[in-house]
């Protein structure tokens, strides 16, 4: 199923405009930040079950208006009824992944040679394994081109989230990131969960809370982008670029950086707006995703990340959504799963 055409690849960065990207942020620019993030608690929770529902908080059914009025495809408002499960606390961190891989000697996607003779035309950069990596441009010309911040790395992978040079040591409790659909569906089989449809994902998301949709303000507790995206980021939440999962408050049932820090994938495939069901595992070909065209399909991912900003991708809110390429790796989309409540 990987396809990774130039023009794809392009599709892609128009698809993510708006979306915001993932800051790979080296050099001085974070270093000089991390100073003030140091005053934030970054601690992993720890978790009070050792047993099946270890690092998982139980989210109870209920009722809501699913959806939001801030941009087209979060509507139409509709009422979706969901019933509880587990869910994990905080994204899934490297260290997770680590015991994955270890258990499992699973090779992801992006680590994967890239079969040449079913890419034809594909630029030779392209033809090296890799991932989508932001990278802060030092000059910017207006916000139509996301090319501009947005850039295919060979060599970008979990292990190495913005490139060759860079690496996951001391990074044990960040989110992985730069991992495909694939990749995060064979993490939740080994774990005996599941990946949450968009409902359940944007249930938890509102932690007990019925927010009212069009409330679009920057969250204070959440890692995301203040200034001007792309250029010019103050990191007042302690962090230009990702943050370790559990920096920030809690919602309401636990949950930690739903909001913010990485969009975090669904099992829905992507539409225009909500599915009648608010989201179950599709089986079938959507739209958006055509079989014989050889084109990946699309999932929704949830939540927003770090590089949301007031200025550019108002999305860090429970009912914002995004497409995401199934078989293509980026630095800003992350994960969680679930458990049904019967398991
Ligand atoms: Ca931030
Ligand atoms: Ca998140």
């Amino acid at each position: 199923m990987k396809k990774i055409i130039f023009g794809g690849l392009i599709a892609v960065l128009v698809i993510l405009l708006g979306a915001v990207a993932t800051v790979w942020v080296m050099g001085g620019r974070s270093a000089e930040k991390m100073a003030s993030a140091e005053k934030r608690q970054c601690l992993a929770p720890a978790s009070d079950d050792t047993g099946a529902h270890a690092g998982m908080v139980f989210v109870p059914g209920g009722r809501f208006e699913m959806g939001d009025t801030i941009y087209a495809e979060e509507g139409p408002l509709k009422p979706v009824q969901v019933t509880g499960f587990w869910m994990d606390r905080h994204e899934v961190t490297n260290r997770e992944f680590v015991a994955f891989v270890s258990a499992t000697d699973y090779v992801t996607v992006a680590e994967r040679p890239v079969d040449a003779a079913k890419h034809p035309g594909l630029p030779p950069e392209m033809l090296k394994p890799g991932a989508v990596v932001f990278i802060m441009p030092n000059d910017l010309n207006g916000l139509g081109d996301v090319t501009q911040w947005w850039h295919y790395v060979p060599g970008a992978n979990w292990r190495h989230p913005g490139g060759p040079q860079t690496s996951i040591e001391g990074r044990e409790d960040f989110p992985v990131v730069n991992l495909t659909y694939a990749d995060i569906e064979a993490y939740a089989r080994w774990k005996g969960n599941r990946i949450p449809s968009e409902a359940q994902w944007e249930w938890a998301a509102r932690g007990g809370l019925d927010k009212p949709p069009g409330d679009h303000d920057q969250p204070r507790e959440a890692n995301t982008w203040q200034g001007i995206f792309p250029i010019q980021n103050s990191a007042d939440d302690g962090f230009v670029g990702l943050a370790p999962v559990g920096c920030y408050q809690p919602n309401g049932y636990g949950l930690y950086d739903m909001i913010g820090n990485t969009w975090e994938w669904t099992s829905d495939l992507y539409q225009p707006g909500h599915q009648d069901e608010g989201g179950t595992d599709p089986t079938g070909p959507q739209e958006g995703f055509h079989p014989d065209s050889g084109e990946a399909p699309r999932y929704v991912i949830k939540g927003g990340s770090y590089l949301c900003a007031p200025n550019y991708c108002l999305r860090y809110r429970a009912g914002s959504r995004q497409p995401q390429e199934a078989d293509l790796g980026t630095s800003h989309v992350g994960f969680r799963t679930i458990r049904p409540a019967t398991e």
